[in-house]
């Protein structure tokens, strides 16, 4: 009896309550989002910047103020850890609250760890946006702006040294539960869904999503540690003749092109459609970069109607001047590099498409982006006694089972930063390589960057980016040599014929099937006006072979600069790379994890940058780098498939894209070069995760 009145009376009546109160929040939610700052409705146009906008934040900080900062759940919870997580899971999504309590609230800056969280949010407010605010806090009477700081969410957060565990109490996982934008992992397929394209989006995940046991708040769970790698780095005494490091930070980061996810939103059913809005997304993204502040900022998946009529402005206004290439064809989205107008001046900006029509090899809309900056010293040191620095950005493609195209995508942006960052003397300036190369570490692309070549003929395509979870492989696509024909003007070595200075001693190292190529072009076939006329032998044009692709044909340009060194079968470059990142966490023992698609956690973004290659040290084929002009000072940490999982993935409320942001602190020498005889220990990890593994 009991039961029944319970299973279809009480059950049934609490479920029905619980609907309507959602579908209050979400409406007041989305009410407040459209009213944000930051919030901006898809498909119109409202500039970031300028009067309006500050009226707009005037009202709604004036609405933030009367409604009180802790949410009406964080009344009547008694510890301050609840509180905390309350406001953060539930009205930390409310609009006004988006405002103030970002995650440059919630986290400490690179340079601040260890500070107070006010003093964060004080050094790190850098726009008009938070003068702003903060003008406006300064101008309120002490008490209530005491109040207001007390009350906002980043005021009530510590930093913890484990995040995992909130002063060991065990949580309710009521708030989870209830709050609207955190739904439980559901996967809609329970098997394997193949695309059109032939790619397999695999659900290895089975069951159900499982929350942590605990009411842990999503900026605990994604804690993100500062890494300071200062003392490894070969750091000049200051009195030292080398002089000072000139100190900036550069942000790789792909923020998702709402595009994209309206185009498969299969890949984000896991996620609340609020979360998912550009809106929310939009805010929540600027103020993760407002936080960490990076000089340098390479985005990807920038969406072109929201770069100009949202990104751009607002960056503008945090200080940054920035550059953007869409994608060719009709994909919305593009590359953008940003950087701080009081750091760096532009030299040079090349943008890179990787479509050239009539190649197969290149026949996708991918694109790549080359800056050459000047960094700007204090007027006590001249300009001329620091280097420029070239930062490239891409993304590269993603299907898995097409290796080759990345690779030969891959060859022509280092082409380009071989045309930008070499110095006259024929070294390279120091380069900055950040992306989404979708590509994974220890993959045959990835290895071919920091290693410098790769032997490719003969491998399978899908091998190439090691994204084998992808990928069934029914086609047998095999890279075969030459992997681009010449037409191309870049050689195997990633340069551009044109630039490419033969040296005498290469003269001679060109394979037979490299030669071959050249038998059908149009110098090949003229005859020369010296030569005995023969009717029908030397007045005979070579019939080009019916299986030989017109595309493959040398026009025109079978000059003497196309020969230039090449190894059949196998490509490199000597910009001489290594990777800020170690791709494992040595703490977890466990891959660091910058995207998660499909819920599998993967690294596929990368910042790359110049270091010394230590001669004769070469672990399994793997180059040792010991510090160059540039050094590698820090890094933000990243996380682990588990954490992510246990946040619901990737986008969620806290992380508002399906890749995290990478970030690192370099220092450049400001005077001379000087390399350091210390190799970087972090380049080895990767290669021990591996071994850890098998
Ligand atoms: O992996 V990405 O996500 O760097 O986050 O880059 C591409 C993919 C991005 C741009 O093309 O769109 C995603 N299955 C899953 N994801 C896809 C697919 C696909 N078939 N196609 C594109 N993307």
């Amino acid at each position: 009896m009991i039961a029944t009145l319970l299973c279809y009376v009480l059950l049934p009546a609490v479920r029905l309550l619980r609907a309507l109160r959602d579908g209050i929040f979400t409406c007041r939610k989305n009410a407040l989002l459209v009213k944000s700052t930051a919030a901006h409705i898809d498909g119109l146009s409202v500039p970031v910047c300028g009067k309006p906008v500050l009226e707009e934040q005037q009202a709604l900080l004036q609405q933030w103020l009367e409604e009180g900062a802790v949410g009406p759940q964080a009344n009547d919870s008694t510890s301050e850890t609840q509180e905390v997580s309350t406001a953060l899971a539930v009205e930390w999504l409310e609009g006004p609250q988006l405002l103030m309590t970002s995650l440059s609230d919630l986290n400490v800056a690179p340079q601040s760890a260890g500070q107070e969280q006010q003093h964060v949010v004080q050094t790190e407010m850098t726009s008009g946006l938070q003068e702003f605010v903060e003008t406006t806090l300064a101008n309120l009477p002490l008490e209530e702006r005491e109040a207001i700081e007390d009350n906002a969410v980043w005021a009530a957060l510590r930093t913890q040294a484990n995040p995992q565990i909130v002063d060991g109490v065990p949580l309710s996982t009521e708030v989870w539960i209830e709050d609207p934008a955190v739904l439980a992992w559901s996967p809609a397929q329970e098997t394997d869904v193949v695309t059109t394209e032939g790619i397999v989006l695999p659900f290895q995940n089975t069951g159900q999503f499982q929350p942590l046991p605990a009411e842990i708040p999503y900026h605990e769970i994604l804690w993100r540690d500062w890494e300071d790698l200062s003392a490894q780095a070969c750091i000049p005494e200051p009195d030292s003749e080398v002089g000072s490091l000139f100190e900036f930070r550069v942000m790789s980061y792909n923020i998702l092109a709402q595009d994209l996810i309206e185009q498969s939103p299969h890949l984000y059913m896991h996620c609340h459609p609020d979360i998912l809005s550009w809106s929310y997304r939009f805010a929540n993204l600027l103020q993760e970069i407002q936080h960490w502040d990076p000089d340098i900022l390479c985005l990807q998946e920038v969406q072109e109607n929201h770069y100009q009529e949202q990104l751009e402005p607002s960056l503008v206004m945090m200080g940054f001047a920035c550059i953007y290439k869409r994608r060719t064809g009709r994909k919305t989205d593009g590359c953008a590099i940003c950087y701080k107008q009081s750091t760096f001046q532009l030299i040079s900006a090349s943008p890179v498409e990787y479509f050239w029509p009539g190649l197969d090899i290149l026949n996708r809309d991918n694109v790549g982006l080359v800056l050459l900056l000047q960094p700007l010293l204090s007027e006590s040191v001249g300009d001329e006694s620091i280097s420029p620095l070239c930062v490239a950005n891409t993304h590269v493609l993603y299907n898995p089972h097409r290796g080759d195209i990345k690779l030969a995508q891959m060859a022509l942006l280092l082409a380009e930063i071989d045309k930008i960052a070499k110095l006259v003397d024929g070294s390279y300036c120091p380069i900055i390589l950040c992306g989404d190369l979708n590509s994974v570490p220890d993959s045959p692309l990835y290895k071919f960057i920091r290693n410098g070549q790769l032997y490719y003929h003969g491998m399978p395509a899908w091998k190439v980016s090691g994204q084998e979870e992808f990928c069934h492989h029914p086609h047998q696509r095999k890279l075969l040599t030459p992997l681009w024909p010449s037409c191309l003007g870049i050689t195997d070595g990633c340069q551009y014929v044109t630039l490419c200075k033969i040296k005498k001693s290469d003269r001679r190292k060109y394979s037979r099937d490299f030669l071959l190529q050249f038998r059908y072009c149009d110098v090949a076939c003229e005859r020369p006006a010296e030569l005995t006329l023969l009717e029908g032998v030397t007045d005979a044009k070579p019939e080009r072979p019916a299986h030989w692709s017109k595309e493959l044909t040398v026009e025109n340009n079978c000059d003497a600069e196309l020969f230039c060194s090449r190894n059949p079968g196998s490509v490199h470059h000597g910009l001489n790379l290594t990777s800020a990142y170690s791709h494992f966490l040595p703490e977890k023992g466990r891959p660091e994890v910058t995207t998660m698609p499909m819920g599998m956690g993967a690294t596929v973004d990368y910042i790359f940058y110049s270091a010394n290659p230590i001669r004769n040290e070469n672990v399994g084929g793997r180059r040792m780098y010991q510090d160059g002009a540039l050094k590698l000072l820090g890094r933000l940490s990243l996380l682990s498939e588990d954490i992510l999982w246990s946040a619901n993935g990737l986008p969620n409320p806290f992380c508002s894209s399906d890749h995290l942001c990478l970030l690192a602190s370099f220092g450049l020498e400001i005077s001379g070069f000087q390399s350091c005889a210390r190799p970087l220990e972090l380049s080895k990890s990767c290669f021990e995760w591996k071994n850890h593994a098998t």
